[in-house]
């Protein structure tokens, strides 16, 4: 490899943005990330991130080598040792016991093309246990899947023609900042850009008006918002009589309750709804540009067929400038059946949300978990339970870059490399592009890739034939669907492309993948009260501008985590800036600093989520277990709890 050069790549971090890269190296070491001017996409921006990104990779706490624990203790094997434990281990089990009694269990942290082999992996091992459900965006694809017939967003630059934007439940300066040239430039041709989040968040400061719901109770905002565009006749007939079905049914929901009504209910003022709507009236086209947060409540779908309803009455589907956007296929341009699930159909699946409690509930027990690229100790709800049952586990295998929660109790880690270290392909689940992963670097330590594990392992098993390729063989068989439609692989490791499927305009057609070929209006409306009145304060547990999910290295994490509250109702707890607190509920407790915040609402406090237990700060502790009534998504925030002085 080149010592002194500069690399096109693509940050794989689990975020929208999936930037476009330079590496720059120097002596074969990467001394600074940029973002890549050449990418249509951040045209040369790139988050704070990415520019500490080089501080994980050479962090002293990544693990550099295989490690087995022996009596409690972590010692440095060697990859033979290690790999061949494991499939040892895998093979025992199969013969003495099934297959069933192995689970794997793939997280969000890197989602490229290369990790499909995984999976396959355990599917030609047998009808190994497998996980199911998401803890990320679930809900919103299943509800966008049940009017559009398939969730398709706008590309960003369609914002170029959007003369108004309403960010819903979206954080951008935090969590994707490719969206803020857009916002401004909204703006600047005399346009609003419309928050709409109970939280106040960093982005709230970059928007024309910022309006902050009861959480959890944003349908009630936009069919308020719906009947104002109908009693002044401004809804879009066009549309709603010529391309929707369940008109009628919607119009009732709509004029099932008053503007005054709508407007207890979701807790804003008539006043701001009316200005919204005029908004919506006047600013048209609107980009209704949607974020994760709302996914994160055990009625998503309705709030969110709600939104994809007002987008319907105001005449944004289907128009440039337009639409209803809440992300992307991030495996669109894969052959799926690389994954081998055809080869397992009636395997056991776990719930990836609930898995503390599957994992104690299953029969057969599992004997040997893996985990690639996640940490559920720390991000799945109810912590102290899922770190009992992983510890419960009686060999756990963890592949990652740190000793995170999840890691800590390894049986065996096997210490991965960063996407400076390795050639692959990413898509994304903010935009259509498609971009390389060029090595910058040669691995850290021993460091390898979840790919190079996988052949690894797959060379000690009978499969291996049908496995065991190099690297651009599977990139060649993943990418096929691609390179059928003219994408070459010499183009993506250039710069990268376009999804040649990537439409200009979802939509534009007005013709809908649905069973009717018409955009399907929300046609119930089910929306209960909530749970755990008994406690105090909704639990807002969101996405940190500084840090990315549980991406955090130890010596990061020596201050307690802050709790965001009111400022009145902080003072009547006895609390004061600064001050140590309990925040606790029926799950568990954790102890977090107050900072006190005269503009928040009274019913909710804010914690980052992604801290690790090791250090007394994962907010998961916190949070319940549940599922999502549609798409098998995670209702974090459906968790209320109590602040109490300590
Ligand atoms: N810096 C950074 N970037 C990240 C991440 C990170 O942890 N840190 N995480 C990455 C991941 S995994 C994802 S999925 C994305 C998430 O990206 P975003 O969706 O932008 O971020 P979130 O903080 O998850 O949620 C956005 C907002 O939704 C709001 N929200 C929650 N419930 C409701 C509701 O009922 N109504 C309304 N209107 N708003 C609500 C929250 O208050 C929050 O401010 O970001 C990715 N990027
Ligand atoms: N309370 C609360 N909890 C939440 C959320 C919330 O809003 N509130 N949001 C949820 C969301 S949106 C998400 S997406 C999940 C994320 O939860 P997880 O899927 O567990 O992801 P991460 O916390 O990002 O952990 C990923 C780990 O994989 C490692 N890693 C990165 N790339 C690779 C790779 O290529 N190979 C291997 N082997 N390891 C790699 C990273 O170093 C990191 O240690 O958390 C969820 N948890
Ligand atoms: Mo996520």
């Amino acid at each position: 490899m080149e010592i002194n050069k500069t690399v096109v790549t693509t940050c794989t971090r689990d975020c929208p943005n999936s930037c476009g890269l330079l590496v720059h190296v120097v002596d074969g070491k990467a001394v600074k990330l940029t973002g890549n001017k050449d990418n249509p996409i951040n045209r040369g921006k790139s988050c704070v991130k990415c520019k500490h990104y080089l501080e994980r990779v050479y962090h002293k706490e990544r693990i550099l080598y295989p490690l087995k624990k022996v009596d409690g203790e972590f010692i440095q094997i060697t990859w033979e040792e290690a790999l061949d434990e494991i499939a040892d281990r895998m093979k025992k089990i199969c013969k003495e016991t099934s297959p069933e009694a192995i689970l794997y269990y793939q997280g969000f942290g890197t989602r490229s093309a290369l990790k499909l082999v995984n999976r396959r992996f355990f599917n030609l091992l047998g009808n190994t246990t497998i996980t199911k459900g998401t803890t990320c965006g679930g809900a919103g694809q299943s509800s966008q899947d049940l009017d559009f017939g398939n969730r398709i967003s706008h590309d960003v630059r369609d914002y170029k023609n959007s003369n108004s934007m309403i960010l819903w439940g979206r954080n951008p300066v935090a969590t994707g900042t490719n969206l803020l040239p857009f916002m401004k430039d909204i703006k600047d041709r005399g346009g609003q850009v419309i928050l709409i989040d109970p939280v106040d968040t960093e982005t709230a400061p970059l928007c024309s008006m910022h309006i902050k719901p009861k959480p959890g109770k944003d349908a009630y905002l936009a069919l308020a918002l719906s009947r104002i565009l109908h009693e002044q006749g401004k809804e879009d007939k066009e549309f709603l009589y010529h391309c929707c079905i369940n008109y009628e049914d919607y119009k009732n929901i709509v004029y099932s309750h008053t503007i005054k009504e709508y407007s207890d209910l979701c807790d804003v003022s008539e006043n701001l709804i009316y200005q919204l709507a005029k908004v919506l009236m006047e600013q048209k086209p609107t980009a209704f540009v949607l974020g994760w947060g709302l996914h994160r409540w055990e009625y998503a779908h309705t709030t969110l067929r709600s939104i994809d309803a007002l987008g319907a009455t105001a005449g944004s589907i289907g128009v440039s400038g337009g639409g209803v956007s809440q992300g992307f296929e991030e495996y669109a341009p894969y052959d799926w059946s690389v994954w081998g699930d055809s080869l397992q159909p009636g395997r056991r699946k776990m719930y990836m949300q609930l898995i503390g409690e599957e994992l104690r509930n299953a029969t057969p027990k599992i004997q040997l978990a893996m985990v690639t690229a996640g940490n559920p100790v720390s991000m799945v709800p109810n912590a102290n339970l899922t770190k009992k049952a992983f510890e419960e586990i009686p060999f756990l295998v963890v592949a990652g870059h740190f000793l995170d929660d999840t890691g800590i109790l390894a049986d065996i880690f096997l210490p991965t490399t960063t996407f400076l270290e390795e050639k692959d392909i990413i898509a994304s689940y903010g935009h259509d592009f498609i971009g390389p992963l060029n090595p910058a670097i040669e691995p850290l330590g021993q460091c390898k890739s979840d790919f190079d594990i996988f052949m690894e392992l797959g060379k000690r098993f009978p499969f291996e034939k049908d496995y065991v390729k190099s690297r651009d063989e599977w990139l060649e068989i993943i990418m096929k669907p691609s390179i059928e439609k003219g994408v070459s692989l010499d183009e993506i490791f250039q710069l990268g492309v376009m999804n040649p499927d990537a439409p200009k305009v979802p939509y534009i057609d007005k013709k809908f993948p649905t069973e009717t070929g018409k955009f399907q209006l929300i046609q119930e409306f089910d929306l209960p009260e909530g749970r755990d009145r008994e406690y105090q304060f909704q639990l807002m547990s969101v996405a940190p501008k500084d840090w990315l999910c549980s991406e955090v290295t130890f010596t990061e994490q020596t201050e307690l985590l802050t709790i965001k509250l009111n400022a009145d109702v902080g003072s009547k707890l006895g609390l004061g800036n600064g001050q140590t607190c309990i925040v606790e509920n029926q799950f568990g407790s954790i102890r977090c600093i107050a900072a006190l915040i005269p503009s928040l609402r009274k019913d909710l406090v804010v914690i980052y989520r992604g801290g690790w237990g090791q250090t007394g700060r994962n907010v998961n502790v916190l949070t319940r277990g549940l599922v999502s009534k549609v798409g098998n998504g995670t209702p974090y925030y459906e968790t209320r709890v109590n602040v109490r002085a300590l």
